[in-house]
This record gives structure tokens, C-alpha cells and sequence, in this order.
């Protein structure tokens, strides 16, 4: 089994965070996004979608996707349960961490693509020549700080995002959270429940993996 890896991205860190967590030890491939291995040929036959995370598994098949990733982990290494325990606390964690993908992640993500000088051309991942959209800055900022009040009610309502333990869904959340800071987006400020949880999961090991 090896993990094709970035050590700067976010979806990556969320597989090692994951992979942390199950207490694994996953050999990595280095694929550097600077450099613009993604759009290799090779990595392109491994993943058509030219992102990282992918997770080479030992039949030999290669899933990418994070969450697909983490649930196959979860299949093969179940302590401690990541996913749920029951019909109710897995959907609270589906819940959760679709809301975090696709509400939290795409507006971090739309506004350093549409920002940052080193995504010119290259809007979205792939190999499409995509113009920048600078109105989708502003945008993203106000759908980053709905997403951010979304989470703050169940955080003051419970230790972790779906109830008293981790989840997956903390950890996609942790990660949103991190690169929030990349666009100077502060996530934390005025949301007192959101800061007590970001500073306790910063302190788990797992958040420097
Ligand atoms: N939905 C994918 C997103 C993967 C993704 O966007 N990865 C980024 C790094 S965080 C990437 O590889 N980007 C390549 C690019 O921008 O060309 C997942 O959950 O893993």
C-alpha cells in the first residue's frame, strides 16, 4: 500500500491526519505539486483527475478521493471507529462531512485559486487553461464565514463536530480550518466554540502528521 502524497496540501493532510489517528504506518510517494507532478503523464494514468490524495492499494487499484480513502482504511483497520458506530452516528458524520466538502473546502478553495497569482491559468485542478474569476473572491468569503457559523452550533453543543468523540469529520473540518489561514481568512475569531476546538485537535499528535 503506498499514499501519493503532498506535504503542503490540505486534502493530503487529511488522509495523514486519518492515517495518524488509526495509529498506520503508509510508506509515501512524494508527488510535488510545485513542480507540477500531478499533470504527469504517470501520475495522470494513476489518477485522470490529476489531484492528491491517492492511495495505491495492495490488489493494485488506486482510489483518490480522500473520504474514499479514509472509509477504505476505516474497512480494513475499524479501532478506533472514525465512521460511526451506529445508523445514527454514521449519518451525523456523513452529515457533517459532506457539509465541510462541499460548503467548507470549495470556498477556501475558490478564493485562493481566484487570488493567488500562482493559480493563473489554473482556476481549477486539472489541465484546463481556466482564467482567474475575481469576483468569486468576495464570494468565497462570504460562504467560507456561513460555513464557519454552520459549525459553530454543534461545536458549543458537543466536544467534537457529530457528538463526544472524533470523527472523519473533524478532521476534514480541522483541515479547512488550517487552510482558512492561507487566504488570511481567520476562522477561529468570534467563534469561541470553533477556537476551543481547534486548539484541542491541534494538540492531538495526529494534527502535525
Ligand atoms: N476531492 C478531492 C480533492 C483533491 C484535491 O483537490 N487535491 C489538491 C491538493 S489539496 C490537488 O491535488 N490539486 C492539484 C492541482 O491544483 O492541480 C479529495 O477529496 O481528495
Amino acid at each position: 500500500m503506498r499514499l501519493f502524497d503532498f506535504e503542503r496540501a490540505p486534502n493530503p493532510r487529511r488522509v495523514r491526519i486519518f492515517i495518524a489517528e488509526k495509529n498506520l504506518d503508509i510508506p509515501k510517494v512524494a508527488v510535488d505539486l510545485f513542480a507540477m507532478g500531478q499533470l504527469s503523464p504517470e501520475f495522470l494514468a494513476i489518477n485522470p483527475g490529476g489531484t492528491v490524495p491517492v492511495l495505491e492499494a495492495d490488489d493494485g487499484t488506486y482510489i483518490s478521493e480522500s473520504i474514499a480513502i479514509c472509509r477504505y482504511l476505516e474497512s480494513l483497520h475499524p479501532e478506533p471507529p472514525l465512521f460511526g458506530t451506529d445508523a445514527s452516528s454514521e449519518a451525523q458524520i456523513w452529515m457533517w462531512n459532506n457539509i465541510c466538502e462541499t460548503e467548507g473546502f470549495p470556498a477556501i478553495t475558490e478564493i485562493l485559486r481566484n487570488l493567488s497569482p500562482g493559480f493563473n491559468h489554473r482556476a481549477l485542478p486539472g489541465k484546463a487553461d481556466l482564467e482567474q474569476i475575481p469576483a468569486l473572491i468576495e464570494r468565497g468569503r462570504q460562504r467560507a464565514h456561513q460555513f464557519f457559523d454552520r459549525v459553530e452550533r454543534p461545536l458549543s453543543a458537543s466536544p467534537f463536530l457529530t457528538g463526544p468523540t472524533l470523527s472523519v469529520a473533524d478532521i476534514t473540518l480541522l483541515t479547512i480550518v488550517d487552510f482558512a489561514a492561507w487566504i488570511d481568512l481567520d476562522a477561529v475569531a468570534g467563534r469561541p466554540a470553533l477556537d476551543a476546538w481547534q486548539q484541542k485537535m491541534s494538540a492531538r499528535p495526529s494534527a502535525g502528521a
